[in-house]
């Protein structure tokens, strides 16, 4: 019996439940994914019971002399693996990290242009109803109607009519290919500093299968848990010149003391990440979500932009006339898992879309590949032709549970759990 089980079996239970679930549903939200046991055993070290404001060398109070250890680590292996002049790694989110790049770089009230969240941006890209959109005068830029793609051309005519201080460009919803170096130009021209927000890509970033925003950026951010199989949590990468501005925003500016046992887990997980391994693993990522777009088109599904080119699809439900809540909540009661989510130009709310958000890189960490790709898809497209057919739900919940325990899942089936 486990330690949690004899003190708390309240909780042991749940945990124990989410694991099962882990196992034998299919993960397929594009921002998720299995953390390896090496992670998580970092992440749930000792490391949680210190506080260490400040940075390696200069901190607020004593014992962390092991402290800065984890954190000189953490910060050395990110810029191996980015090839970065410049890391802090103590965000505890995305969402923290793209504060703490705006507090160095900007003033409440300045521009700043970003994709709007119901194109494919972020809440922190100047949502209304988030800081960023309270703080900050965003511009919000558009994919454009037809090819359903950044179109560049639109977004440098926009920069010389608005004039930003800041650009952002970084996507939770978009398929295709970010061209940062047309970004990078279009900032210099205008007189704006460049922010990359890679959080979904960093991952493919890392493994060589998508050009680096890195060298042609001001500063970068991202989490670390995507792609990139790390623990909850954020970073940014920056220039030289930015180093200063960087830390100080995130210490003090925006947060305390650092969550070390997470850093302890960055630091892991940017070690996997620079073994030769993970260039195949982010490769098959790729290969994963092609093979999966063509069975999901060849069944009748709409995607926006016609395909992908990194680890995610945005299906149109309207293609099979139903909204993406209704797609998500048929596809959940079969044991996979989705997100809802807007497509361009969407006539629906938020909280029904009209898009359906698929990414493979939870499943590429199980093993599977484009095989295993066309399986899903034929069991999605099931589902989605008959949303409200409980038969058909039921007997591809069976199936995809059978399926899906047949494949390890990092972290919970390929290592022994301490449960007796
Ligand atoms: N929630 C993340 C995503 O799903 O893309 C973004 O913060």
């Amino acid at each position: 019996m486990s330690t949690l089980q004899r003190t708390d079996p309240e909780m042991a239970a749940i945990i124990a439940d989410e694991r099962t679930r882990q196992v034998e549903t299919l993960e397929l939200i594009a921002s998720e994914n299995y953390a390896s046991a090496a992670v998580l055993e970092a992440t749930g070290s000792v490391f949680t019971n210190k506080y260490a404001e400040g940075y390696p060398g200069k901190r607020y109070y004593a014992g962390n002399q092991h402290s800065d250890r984890v954190e000189s680590l953490a910060i050395e292996r990110a810029q191996r693996l980015f090839g970065a002049e410049h890391v802090n790694v103590q965000p505890t989110s995305g969402a923290e990290a793209n504060m703490a790049a705006y507090f160095a770089t900007i003033q409440p009230g300045d521009t700043v242009m970003g994709l709007s969240l119901d194109q494919g941006g972020h809440l922190t890209h100047g949502s209304p109803v988030n800081f960023s959109g309270r703080l900050y005068r965003f511009i919000p830029y558009t994919v454009d109607r037809e090819s359903e793609t950044l179109d560049m051309a639109a977004i440098r005519a926009l920069a010389r009519e608005s004039r930003p201080k800041l650009i952002v460009a970084g996507y939770t919803a978009y398929p295709r290919r970010i061209d940062f170096a047309a970004f990078a130009d279009i900032a210099r021209q205008n007189g704006a500093l460049l922010m990359a927000d890679m959080s979904h890509i960093a991952g493919l970033v890392a493994g060589g299968q998508h050009a680096s925003p890195v060298p042609v950026s001001d500063l970068v951010t991202t989490t670390t848990h995507k792609t990139l199989r790390g623990p909850r949590g954020g970073m940014i990468l920056c220039k030289a010149e930015l180093a200063e501005a960087v830390d100080k925003a995130v210490f003090p500016g925006t947060q305390g003391g650092p969550h070390l046992h997470s850093i302890a887990g960055k630091a892991v997980a940017f070690g996997e990440a620079l073994e030769p391994a993970f260039v195949d693993y982010a490769r098959q990522i790729v290969e994963n979500a092609a093979a999966l777009a063509e069975a999901l088109m060849e069944g009748g599904l709409r995607l926006v932009s016609g395909g992908t080119d990194n680890h995610l699809i945005l299906a149109d439900c309207n293609s099979v006339g139903i909204s993406g809540l209704k797609a998500q909540n048929a596809l959940q009661g079969a044991g996979v898992i989705t997100n809802k989510n807007t497509i361009p130009y969407d006539t629906r709310s938020p909280f029904v879309g009209s898009g359906l958000r698929l990414g493979t890189p939870a499943l590429t960490s199980r093993g599977m590949g484009p095989a295993e790709m066309r399986r899903v898809a034929s069991w999605i497209v099931r589902v989605l032709k008959d949303p409200d057919g409980e038969g058909v739900r039921e007997s591809v919940r069976e199936e995809v549970a059978a399926f899906a325990r047949s494949f390890p899942v990092p972290g919970i089936t390929d290592v022994a759990i301490a449960m007796s």
